[in-house]
């Protein structure tokens, strides 16, 4: 008998809603219950593309945001072939952003449509649960203020949740909204919950291609 595949998980969200901590919170709760489980997050600084798209996000180089959108594709798209092999492999991976916050964040300036954001990332390994961490910008500021990297101010931030919310109408994709606004743990439990009831599904289908 061919082997289970893992699931792909996807946590996406809007500053400071904790995304990194969930994820890593994730992974670790998944392993202890002898599921194996890697991190991955978009973009992934580390590779040549990843590098880029590094200098752009730190205002060290300026990229025409036609050019930028297609790197931080580019970027999804070379890590495709470890994707699927870790997947294949039984390891269910947890991702800090993906195809999502490509979307939400490139056509929340001016002149892109949501459609023409879409198209490269069309074909993308499709996640078996998207993970949206809800939070109003009230409470965000709350929370501390925002860095310095490129796109951290409450207006670009507040396009983007808009985008978030028209790309959650899209039933083809499995999201669910969890609340972040809970504590830590409480958010953690949620998270986990939703992801263990994936895992039947997603071991009993092959991987689907986003947006297909
Ligand atoms: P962090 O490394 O702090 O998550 O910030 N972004 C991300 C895009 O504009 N397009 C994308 O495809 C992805 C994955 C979101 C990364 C910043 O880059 C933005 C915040």
């Amino acid at each position: 008998m061919a082997s289970k595949r893992g699931a792909l998980i996807v946590l996406e969200g809007v500053d400071r809603a904790g995304k990194t901590t969930q994820c890593n919170k994730l992974v670790q709760a998944l392993i202890e219950r002898g599921r194996p489980a890697e991190l991955m997050r978009f973009p992934d600084r580390s590779t040549t593309i990843g590098q880029l798209i590094s200098a752009y996000l730190e205002k060290k180089s300026d990229l025409e945001d036609h050019t930028v959108h297609l790197l931080f594709s580019a970027n999804r798209w070379e890590l495709v072939p470890v994707m699927k092999k870790k997947l294949e492999q039984g390891i269910t991976l947890v991702v800090d952003r993906y195809a999502f916050s490509g979307v939400a964040f490139t056509s929340a300036k001016p002149g892109f449509s949501l459609d023409w954001c879409m198209k490269p990332d069309e074909g993308l390994p499709k996640p078996d649960l998207v993970m949206f961490l809800q939070l109003n910008p009230a409470e965000a500021a709350l929370r501390g203020q925002f860095g310095t990297e490129r796109y951290e101010t409450s207006a670009f931030q507040k396009a983007v949740h808009e985008r978030f919310q028209q790309l959650m109408k899209d039933s083809s994709v499995n999201w669910k909204v969890i609340d972040a606004s809970q504590n830590i743990e409480g958010v953690h439990n949620d998270i986990t919950t939703h992801s263990l009831n994936v895992f039947n599904e997603a071991q009993n289908t092959p991987l689907g291609e986003l947006w297909r």
